[in-house]
């Protein structure tokens, strides 16, 4: 950090700051380059379907040269063309598997989660051995260095959202990455819901739980009716609507370590109350409609407007509020968040 002022640099200085730089030395009254400030934006689900469907076209997926691994549309900042990143922590982008195609299996240290938008539950996410059918709205996760492949034997195709930490690896130069060798696809040796079952309220002992993510699936007919339950018990948080976490099935902690997953429902016409953080926030609306108010100051706010299935983007220590402008619909929107990273760390700070 600097001082916030630079010095006049008089002959002597500038001699000094030469000799600083011939021997890769610098001096904290210098300035420095700073992290361009992320803007809030809002990707419209419309562009970024069309965008998908034309790679559905023009862009191959499979094994061979001219294939690409995976099919994905990515949600990049504007503040970050140049890494191609919609946060400086984690990317969202929107993955295409058409009728009868498949994603080869790797591995890489990068977790990932995937939330499914458009499915009709015969494509699936292969998991360490277990087949992870797909419907609207679930959630599954990919936690680091796990196995995994996709599938589709439908006939439609399969559309879901990716989030993966690959930035905030990047920038630990902690990313590695490796192909299965053996075949396209891992044997399927657990059936569908088998984590789920296994890491339920009954289930055997388990000795020094740590908060290391699990291959676990979130079906979405759980999530909503916990959603509709909270609201018609009146658990309503002023920032956030009625706002439920999706916690790891052992700690009851964060979803992954380094990410975490929430789901907020916005009763009709409610606005909630401003707040600020420093997790940054990558947003998924499942349904309805609505306004964020997003600034880095306390005034004049920058308004995402959004309707069903758009994603958006609220930067760390902005100012947001949420407003559904639907008079007789709830809104319900996931997210994703880097703030188990900033908990962990001890970066957290939250002002309302
Ligand atoms: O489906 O395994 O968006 O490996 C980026 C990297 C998806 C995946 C992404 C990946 C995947």
């Amino acid at each position: 950090m600097n001082d916030g002022h630079s010095l006049v640099e008089t002959p002597e200085l500038a001699a000094l700051h030469r000799r600083l730089a011939e021997y890769s030395l610098g001096g904290h009254w210098q300035s420095r380059e700073k992290n361009p400030e992320l803007v809030a934006h809002v990707w419209p689900w419309s562009v970024i379907y069309s965008c998908l469907m034309e790679s559905g076209d023009v862009v191959k997926l499979g094994g061979i040269d001219d294939a690409a691994k995976r099919r994905t549309v990515q949600l990049v900042n504007p503040s970050l063309t140049n890494k191609k990143a919609t946060s400086r922590t984690l990317q969202m982008s929107i993955q295409l598997v058409k009728a009868g195609e498949r994603a080869e299996c790797h591995r890489h240290t990068a977790a990932a989660l995937r939330f499914v938008v458009e499915a009709d539950g015969t494509a699936y996410t292969n998991v360490e051995g277990e087949q992870m059918l797909m419907e609207p709205g679930d959630l599954v996760l990919t936690p680091n260095w796990t196995w995994h492949d996709h599938f589709n034997p439908g006939d439609k195709n399969v559309v879901w959202l990716d989030v993966l930490d690959i930035h905030l690896s990047n920038h630990l130069d902690a990313v590695f990455q490796e192909n299965y060798g053996e075949g396209p696809a891992q044997p399927i040796v657990k059936s569908d819901g088998y984590c789920k079952q296994r890491l339920s309220a009954i289930r055997p002992r388990v000795k020094n739980a740590s908060n290391a993510a699990l291959p676990y699936t979130y079906k979405w007919r759980d999530t909503l009716r916990a959603l509709q339950d909270i609201d018609g018990a009146g658990g309503n948080d002023p920032h956030d609507g009625v706002l439920l976490e999706y916690v790891h099935p052992l700690t009851g902690g964060p979803t992954m370590p380094t990410i975490g997953c929430w789901v907020q429902w916005l009763r009709p016409g409610e606005t909630t109350k401003p707040h600020r953080h420093t997790s940054s926030t990558i947003y998924h609306v499942v349904e309805g409609e609505g306004i964020t108010t997003v600034s880095p100051k306390k005034t004049a706010g920058k308004e995402l407007g959004w309707r069903s299935r758009d994603c958006f983007f609220v930067p760390s220590w902005n100012w947001h509020q949420f407003q559904n402008t639907s008079k007789k619909d709830p809104a319900i929107i996931f997210s994703v968040t880097d703030r188990p990273v900033l908990e962990s760390l001890g970066l957290f700070r939250e002002e309302a």
